[in-house]
């Protein structure tokens, strides 16, 4: 049964998961949700994410929620389809593709959300950005991504020298925003600059952005 990927393209937890899916090159379906007359706050849909929020996830009789568990599980199971992105030849390298995954997850994300929610979202919706939260939120994106400038320093991905989900996962934000005039948070330093670069070249995260466009 073929893998569906409840969403749309243009949210970035849907994102996530649709690159994960390029790079292994999985054949998949996209099933579109009526988000404004909030099909996602309704059943059926809330049996497949009480959350009510995208994505959900359905491989046969695997049903999940959560784009990171979804991209964990497309790395097991499909782990010899495509490139591995669980660092899997050892266990130190699996743990610190962890590592970085939970960083991304609890760092980058937190400030980066909300940025988003400001710069891209509000906008597309009529909505005012609120300057305040934006400079605020800036300010602690810089002080994380000073952490990646000195790891990036020393190796050319996040995990070490192989692209990982750790990457992955930041790519459908970071393709927002670079689109805003705040991208010089990224270009003015040197090394996230190159693995922004590097990581954003990916066939599969070009696609992926050719699909964002609002
Ligand atoms: C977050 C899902 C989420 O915020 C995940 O899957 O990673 N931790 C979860 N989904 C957003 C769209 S993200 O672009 C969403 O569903 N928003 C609509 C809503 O909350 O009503």
């Amino acid at each position: 049964m073929a893998i569906k990927v409840h969403g749309i393209a243009l949210s970035t937890c849907t994102g996530r998961v649709l690159l994960c899916l390029l790079e292994k090159g999985l054949e998949y379906e996209i099933v579109p949700l009526d988000l404004a007359n909030s099909a996602h706050k309704k059943q059926p849909y809330l049996s497949l994410n009480p959350f009510g929020q995208i994505p959900a996830f359905e491989d046969g009789d695997v049903q999940i929620f959560e784009s990171r568990a979804i991209t964990k599980y497309l790395s097991r199971k499909y782990k010899d389809t495509g490139i591995d992105l669980l660092g899997s030849s050892s266990l130190t390298e699996t743990t610190i593709v962890d590592t970085w995954m939970e960083v991304e997850s609890h760092q980058y994300n937190v400030p980066m959300q909300k940025i988003i929610r400001q710069m891209i979202v509000n906008p597309a919706y009529g909505i005012a950005s609120d300057e305040k939260i934006i400079e605020e939120e800036l300010e602690k994106l810089g002080k994380v991504l000073d952490v990646y400038e000195e790891r990036l320093s020393k190796c050319k991905y996040l995990a070490g020298d192989f692209y990982s989900l750790a990457d992955l996962h930041h790519v459908p934000y970071l393709v927002y925003f670079m689109r805003t005039l705040k991208s010089s948070v990224i270009t003015s330093r040197p090394h996230v600059n190159a693995w922004w670069k590097d990581i954003s070249s990916r066939p599969a995260s070009v696609k992926l952005a050719e699909s964002m466009r609002i």
